[in-house]
């Protein structure tokens, strides 16, 4: 009988000893959460869903005596990387979007910026082809009567500054070229004149 009694006081104070120790990781964790929701966003749900959020944006420059401009984003959020671009003073129709290897928009045909991002040596294609395909193959969107058009893609195979050079975006940069991509042609489309370029850099 003592020995029951002492047996259940020393599982008592256990559990009392580990309970405040929750209690305290609890307390030491909650710290945490409040100075980075403080010090980065006032977003405060979105911080705690997800703590590898990143961001960069940019503005992308007529090229090839275009007036095709525009406005990309790249965020990062849980390990997937949405990029939203939206152009205007297109002409209508088709335009293939790439990611090219430099973020270089100097030369008025926007040739600076290299080829196509390729760190996985594939021949170019449609994004997600068995055949293969380059990381910087977003593809086509429409640009309406007016010459506007927007296009949203999300992946996992990018990051944002994560310093794989299979996956980070950041040092690349948006073409925007005058027609469409065929996916077949190689090394690049055959989607015509680069319109509009932006370097993918903070
Ligand atoms: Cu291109
Ligand atoms: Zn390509």
């Amino acid at each position: 009988m003592k020995k029951l009694t002492l047996l259940l006081m020393a599982t008592m104070v256990l559990a009392t000893m580990s309970c405040n120790d929750t209690k305290k990781k609890d307390t030491e964790m909650d710290a945490d959460t409040t100075e980075e929701t403080m010090t980065e966003t006032n977003d405060s749900m979105d911080q705690k869903m997800s703590n590898d959020k990143k961001e960069v944006s940019f503005m992308l420059e007529a090229k090839s005596e275009s007036n095709a401009s525009g406005k990309v984003m790249f965020q990062q959020v849980n390990g997937k990387v949405t990029m939203e671009a939206s152009l205007s003073g297109l002409e209508p129709g088709t335009h293939a979007i790439h990611i090219h290897e430099k973020a270089d928009c100097t030369a008025g045909d926007g040739t600076s910026a290299g080829g196509h991002w390729n760190p996985t040596f594939q021949p170019h294609g449609k994004w997600g082809a068995s055949e293969g395909y380059h990381k910087g193959d977003i593809g086509n969107f429409e640009a309406d009567d007016n010459g506007n058009g927007r296009i949203t893609m999300t992946t996992d195979q990018w990051c944002i500054g994560c310093g794989d050079s299979n996956r980070d975006v950041l040092g690349k940069s948006i073409i925007v070229h005058q027609g469409a991509d065929d996916f077949t042609s190689q090394p690049s489309g055959a989607a015509g004149a680069r319109v509009s370029c932006g370097g993918i850099i903070q």
